[in-house]
């Protein structure tokens, strides 16, 4: 027999009108016997706009019973770097994984997953771990795992490190993962006291995108592009951005195929939602759903070498996010500040009553706390030599990018966006040949050259 700890009953008694959404700190600090399971559900490279609508399930657990955050955006939109930050709270220039070939030096002690372990969690992580990763090379801080090292390329055969065992796992990747999950979730019944954290980080729908048979000729719905696929002059744009194209029946066919791979993560979503509905019998999970980075689907002309993501326009940077936690975080809202990946492990550290190592500040800001960010800086370095390194400031109202030479430092070219104005980023104030509308940046320009070295509670 569970008992529920009082002040958790005293919010359920009290709250009905303010739908439950009392800000954390206003409620007593998080006691051990309360810890809550951390649940995070993380694709890879599903943009925000166009894709929920095929996850009628993930909408109704997360959309409908959770908060979703509307403006939610992957500070360096590319595998490992967002990755890093969603484990450990950081900027990619303080984490120091700032491309994909570079995971091994992250600093394994800074993340959530040490944090928790160390707490009395059991741990588990399920499904893609870091691209490069040795295989051998088990993932630390899990009690439980089954990982893959790739992107995308995960059909059957393809080998995981499951345990300590490197095998062929012949299951569809993503039904493997739930798999896991609900074997994961059987094995802490009946142990209430010791609360777990779960990562469940699908293939999908990075391309190929190969969807399971049953779903890979189901309809997705006609798609029309939208504005920015069809910008027209892009003279504005910095030089790797002009010359390159991509047809819509490309795009296209892209889109079908990331949306089919979703509709499996969306059973996924049901799977172990269905399960932990008859362990978890006092609703104590505090769980995400996200993406590491966004995802171009032909906006700007970009798609080929990598640029679907990487770049600094929207569809890339912003992610799908939402936030569930029955009786402490509020159902069916939209909450529309500026959020990010390096915000999900705050979040949890103070969820369980955790705080983070001096040597390992974290640089985003709690999801369940009031304080709110007035800019949110992005930050890209080179990786395979694609794009160049650039840096950016983004708020509600504008996006201001720098791209940098080789050194990192030198200027090359630079963006405005009016985002009230030009939501698709059409119109690069600052080179559309018409000086009259240029925007002052020299403080913007300033607060970004200090952005970019931030540390903790410095950062923006
Ligand atoms: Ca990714
Ligand atoms: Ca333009
Ligand atoms: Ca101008």
């Amino acid at each position: 027999m569970f008992h529920q700890p009082k002040w958790i009953a005293g919010v359920v008694a009290t709250s009905a009108v303010a739908c439950l959404a009392v800000p954390l700190r206003e409620q007593a600090p998080a006691q051990p016997a309360s810890r809550p399971n951390v649940l995070i559900i993380l694709t890879d490279d599903q943009r925000a706009s166009g894709t929920m609508s095929v996850m009628p399930e993930t909408r109704r657990v997360f959309k409908t019973n959770g908060t979703e955050f509307t403006h939610a955006f992957a500070t360096t939109p590319l595998c490992c770097p967002s990755r890093a930050s969603i484990f450990t709270g950081r900027y990619a220039h303080n984490h120091g994984v700032k491309n994909n070939e570079s995971a091994g030096l992250l600093d394994q002690e800074s993340t959530v997953q040490r944090y928790l372990d160390h707490a009395g969690y059991r741990t588990a992580f399920f499904g893609k771990f870091f691209n490069s990763w040795p295989i051998r090379t088990d993932p630390p801080y899990f009690d439980r795992w089954a990982v893959f090292p790739n992107s995308g390329l995960v059909s059957a055969g393809t080998d995981w490190n499951v345990n300590g065992a490197v095998r062929a796992v012949q299951t569809y990747s993503t039904d493997y993962i739930a798999d896991q999950a609900v074997r994961f979730l059987g094995g802490s019944e009946g142990s209430d006291d010791q609360p777990w954290l779960m990562y469940l980080s699908t293939a999908a729908p990075h391309v190929p995108a190969r969807p399971e048979s049953d779903h890979a000729e189901a309809p997705v719905g006609y798609w029309s592009g939208n504005p920015a696929v069809f910008e027209r002059d892009r003279r504005d744009k910095p030089p790797f951005v002009r010359d390159r194209s991509i047809t819509l029946e490309k795009v296209r066919m892209v889109r079908r195929n990331q949306l089919r791979s979703l509709m499996s993560v969306d059973d996924l979503v049901e799977h172990v939602f269905g399960t932990l509905e008859k362990f978890d019998d006092k609703e104590n999970t505090l769980a995400f759903f996200m993406s590491d980075n966004g995802f171009l689907w032909g906006e700007h002309g970009l798609y080929a070498q990598g640029s679907q993501k990487r770049s600094p326009y929207k569809p890339s940077v912003k992610l799908p996010l939402f936030m569930r936690w029955p009786a402490r975080v509020e159902a069916g809202a939209a909450r529309n500040r500026l959020a990010a990946n390096i915000d999900v492990a705050p979040t949890i550290l103070g969820a369980a009553g955790l705080q983070p190592d001096d040597a390992y500040p974290m640089d985003g800001i709690p999801l369940l706390g009031d304080r709110l960010r007035e800019r949110l800086l992005l930050e890209h370095y080179v990786d395979l030599g694609r794009i160049p390194e650039w840096a950016a400031t983004y708020t509600h109202e504008y996006e201001y990018i720098e791209y940098y030479g080789d050194d990192g430092s030198t200027l090359t070219f630079r963006e405005y966006y009016d985002l009230e104005s030009d939501p698709w980023q059409l119109d690069n104030l600052l080179f559309d040949r018409d000086p009259a509308n240029d925007p002052d940046v020299a403080r913007i320009a300033e607060q970004l050259d200090a952005d970019r070295r931030c540390i903790g509670a410095a950062c923006p």
